[in-house]
């Protein structure tokens, strides 16, 4: 048996019920195959597939708070450190019910290829908890996260491990886990990003992995003659990604008819109302059954759709596996000619192949949400120097970021034989400079 096929079998033994742990490792395994394969007896020597598919360290904590009744709960905290060859660990903290190892494991691979496709010095890491911030009162986000961080910052710091945002952490639980970080390690320095301007965040941070998704797709298009100018998009999710995409693909012409949340979705055929969105979202805290008192033209739907309207162009960023076979078999049905990922492995694998073999032009989110973190690490250079960049200095720096990630990903397809394979471009491209380190720095 081949050693890519030998640990991708190790990775499903060794970690049982982790399904999207081995979807993820599947899939960069199997373009990776190419550098493998053409010296496979020495990689298998150095035992390096093995170390890049163990995280190097990977720690899992109690976490006890008090809610409003005064009853104690306890949740899981987890930090996965997963490759520092690099950087210093970078990656979001999500908290979200669905949370467990097997799925901090998968994205914290994913951010190892995903941070070396920045271009920037960030190694990989994800965190997070099974903790739920929905329906909770402010009070209770607070302790949670004083007790969540009270344990994590044990294991963290500017120049070892920087988190930050992801599905459930958002400006309020980074201020929360700033202050109890500083109130415990006296330290006022750049251990998390996505803080609010006035305690050392960055200008565009916010908007970041939503723009950055529109800028490589504007780059995508662009490669092949079209614009988004006039094309009909649709999103998923209505969270920090989706709305900060739907503003700047209508910022570059494009019209949005969709957007959704974990409850149901909405079709508005004039073209999303971001102001309403951001509203409904990012001050009340809402549902999205809201939308309709301001657009009642709109429609909301229960459950899942959005992928059975017609488009151009699909933006999914909601969450994993989101984008199903039949998904797939409408967009195409319906003549959409790219789909970018805004969330972590939004798309299926069957739905990723179909799409890829139908010839939707297809980025994967390891190099369509690079944004996010590539702004990030932009927030931690400026948390360096104790200085802050202009909104225009920012925005600028991400959109040439994303502007030549895409021509890597486009280029390392080529080399390998493969044009037009941005999962292999982007897995290929995200995989040589982190070997490099690793080779270079020994067996460790
Ligand atoms: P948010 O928590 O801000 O928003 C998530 C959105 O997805 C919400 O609208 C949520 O609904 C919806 N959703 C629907 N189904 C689910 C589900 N099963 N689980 C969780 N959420 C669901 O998160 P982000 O926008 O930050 O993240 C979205 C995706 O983008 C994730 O995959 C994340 O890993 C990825 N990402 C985020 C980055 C960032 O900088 N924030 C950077 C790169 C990637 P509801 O409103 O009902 O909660
Ligand atoms: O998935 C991701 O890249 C993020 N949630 C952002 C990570 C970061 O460190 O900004």
């Amino acid at each position: 048996m081949s050693y890519v096929d030998e640990i991708i079998e190790q990775v499903i033994a060794k970690n049982p019920d982790e399904p999207e742990f081995h979807q993820a490792v599947r899939e960069v395994l199997d373009s990776i195959r190419v550098i493998i394969e053409a010296n496979e007896e020495k990689f298998r020597r150095d035992a390096l597939l093995e170390r890049l598919v163990n995280p190097e360290r990977q720690i899992k904590f109690r976490v006890p708070w008090v809610d409003d009744q005064g009853n104690v709960q306890v949740n899981t905290g987890y930090r996965v450190q997963f490759n520092s060859a690099i950087g210093p660990y970078k990656g979001g903290l999500r908290l979200h019910p669905s949370v467990n190892i097997g799925i901090i494991k998968f994205l914290g691979f994913e951010q190892i290829f995903k941070n070396s496709l920045t271009g920037l010095p960030i190694g990989g890491g994800k965190g997070g908890s099974d903790f739920d911030p929905k329906g909770k009162s402010d009070r209770e986000v607070m302790a949670f996260c004083q007790s969540f961080m009270t344990e994590l910052c044990k294991y963290i710091g500017a120049d070892t491990d920087v988190p930050a945002g992801d599905i459930g952490t958002g400006a309020r639980e980074i201020g929360y886990m700033y202050g109890q970080y500083k109130r415990i390690r006296g330290l006022f320095e750049g251990v998390l990003t996505g803080k609010g301007l006035s305690y050392g965040g960055s200008l565009a941070r916010t908007e970041a992995t939503g723009y950055g998704l529109l800028y490589i797709t504007d780059a995508l298009l662009r490669a092949h003659g079209e614009t988004m100018q006039g094309k009909t998009v649709v999103v998923s999710g209505a969270g920090n990604v989706a709305i900060y995409a739907i503003e700047k693909a209508q910022q570059l012409g494009a019209k949005v008819v969709t957007c959704s949340d974990s409850t149901g979705w909405i079709y508005d055929p004039q073209g999303i109302d971001v102001a309403a969105l951001k509203e409904i979202k990012e001050v009340k805290r809402a549902r999205l059954t809201e939308y309709k008192n301001d657009r009642p033209d709109a429609e909301y739907h229960e459950g899942r759709g959005v992928w059975q309207i017609k488009a151009d162009i699909a933006l999914p960023c909601a969450t994993q596996n989101e984008l199903h076979l039949d998904d797939a078999q409408q967009l195409v049905k319906n003549g959409c000619i790219a789909v970018c990922e805004g969330a972590n492995m939004p798309t299926t694998e069957e739905a990723t192949k179909y799409l890829q073999e139908n010839g939707v032009w297809f980025i994967p989110g390891k190099a369509a949400n690079a944004g996010g973190v590539a702004t990030s690490a932009l927030e931690m250079s400026q948390n360096s120097e104790r200085l802050s960049w202009s909104f225009e200095e920012v925005d600028s720096q991400l959109k040439k970021i994303m502007e030549s990630l895409y021509a890597n990903i486009d280029d390392a397809a080529k080399r390998f034989g493969m044009e037009g394979n941005y999962v292999a471009g982007a897995n290929i491209a995200g995989f040589e400079k982190v070997l490099d380190a690793m080779n270079a720095q020994g067996i460790v």
